[in-house]
């Protein structure tokens, strides 16, 4: 086998990423609200260890210390999640003083470091008292998130180059309101159509308040793209294939790129019985042009491609012919693992969606490998997936498309959801007994990556 070098745009941001409720524990020190993760987590039978993210990573006191680790792996940037509890506690009206006082340190924190801050405005942790006034199925909620959006910009605009307003409205929308595995718990498909309204509107209110307060800062959202890979080309799964990828897919990149939401779907929600006859009923004069607000970049979070098998499918039928886990390599999440298939991903978002630049703002794989009898983690399942998406996106770059940064996900090991403490991401061992952290093989590989801006990789 040979081998050859590739390389990257000189100011390619490499980085890492986390999420607040994943990482920061302290979930009610210093006046911070009760978040739905909170509730969610605190009724059993939610999270399948029966763990929560009370404590977490105790990111909110060790933040110095994932600094320095930071600094140690040479990350050129960190993108992170605010708590919208810890700012306003009770979703709108009284801010608290300690949670805008722990993002400022934070950002500061980082700039000291020489690592650019990736904020997300939204990564689930609602305020509780939201969702007991109807959460995002009410419109009130994106009034009171444009309201959030702007205190939290006033203090933090003047250093923070680069916004996030929402993380994966689709996992929101289906794990959080249809399948009910993430908070709320919700299993409603009408609502979730709702819900998703509701976010890209508060998205695209956002925008502009961003802007404002932050001139010259970068404003982008943040989708989970899921590439659905054809078995053939027979009638039946491309009808199987395009209406997952109307699902999963267009149903967000549509509205969001200005052409409303996709007439495909529409008409087979109502045939669900998802939406009345008349359609889209909570849509609003206005909304859709609010929606498709002018933004810098699209964050791209990956990690699989659902692979279809070539099975006929009477119509109406919920269940797809999708290949199962032992057909095809996974990680530990059962994820397939496809490089390809983000190579193919960048170039499409580039030529039909022309977002301007875009950014992997995930991007990782879950093994739990942990320290050897010498303290060393031997992650080399991680490096290689790392390893093959790096070279899919360099593809991608070569290609045309503006990718101007990769996040992977994630910085540290730390709460994964419903899977509770059992899926490890991270770059970095977190042992949650004593919060030690250890550098796993695959962190110090992409120190070397960082520092080389670019890799060896097999042809
Ligand atoms: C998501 C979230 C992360 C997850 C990660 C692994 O994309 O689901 O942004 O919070 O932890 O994706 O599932």
């Amino acid at each position: 086998m040979t081998s050859h070098v590739i390389t990257f745009p000189d100011d390619f941001f490499w980085g890492a990423a986390t999420s607040a409720y994943q990482i920061e524990g302290a979930w009610d020190e210093d006046g911070k609200g009760e978040s739905i993760w909170d509730h969610f987590c605190h009724t059993p039978g939610n999270i399948e260890d029966g763990s929560t993210g009370d404590v977490a990573c105790d990111h909110y006191h060790r933040w110095p210390e994932d600094i320095a680790l930071m600094k140690e792996l040479g990350l050129k940037a960190y993108r992170f999640s605010v708590s919208w509890p810890r700012i306003l506690p009770a979703g709108r009206g009284k801010v608290n003083q300690a949670g805008l006082d722990f993002y400022s340190r934070l950002v500061d924190g980082l700039l000291e470091a020489g690592i650019e801050p990736f904020p997300t405005l939204y990564h689930w942790d609602l305020p509780r008292s939201l969702q007991d006034e109807g959460g995002w199925a009410a419109r009130s909620t994106a009034e009171a998130f444009v309201e959030y959006t702007d205190v939290l910009s006033r203090h933090l605009g003047d250093r923070v180059k680069h916004w996030i307003t929402h993380n994966e409205p689709f996992s929101v929308a289906f794990l959080g309101h249809q399948i009910g595995e993430h908070a709320p718990g919700l299993k409603d498909t009408p609502t979730s159509l709702k819900v998703i309204h509701h976010l890209l509107l508060s998205h695209g209110w956002a925008v502009p308040v961003l802007r404002r307060n932050s001139p010259g800062a970068e404003v982008g959202i943040t989708l989970v793209c899921i590439p659905i890979v054809l078995a053939s080309s027979s009638a039946d799964n491309l009808r199987v294939g395009r209406k997952l990828d109307g699902q999963f897919n267009r149903w967000y990149l549509d509205p969001l790129y200005g052409r409303h939401y996709p007439a495909d779907q529409v008409a087979e929600h109502i045939a669900d019985g998802n939406l009345p006859a008349e359609g889209l009923v909570f849509v609003e004069p206005g909304d859709m042009e609010a929606i498709a607000a002018q933004t810098d970049f699209l964050g791209v979070n990956y990690y699989t491609t659902i692979v279809l098998r070539d099975e006929v499918v009477p119509e109406g039928e919920n269940q797809p012919p999708v290949s199962s886990v032992s057909e095809v390599e996974c990680t530990d999440m059962g994820w397939p693992i496809n490089p390809d298939g983000l190579y193919q991903l960048l170039n499409r978002l580039h030529f039909e969606y022309q977002p301007g630049k875009l950014y992997i703002t995930e991007s990782g794989a879950s093994y739990s490998d942990g320290p050897d009898k010498d303290g060393r983690i031997r992650d080399q399942r991680r490096l290689n997936y790392l390893r093959q998406h790096f070279a899919a996106a360099q593809r991608a770059i070569k290609c045309g498309v503006p990718l101007a940064g990769y996040f992977v996900w994630s910085l540290i090991d730390n709460f994964e959801w419903n899977k509770g403490y059992a899926q490890r991401f991270g770059l970095i061992w977190v042992d949650y007994e004593t919060q030690q952290r250890i550098l796993k093989d695959s962190a110090l590989w992409y120190k070397q990556v960082i520092a080389d801006n670019g890799l060896v990789t097999p042809t």
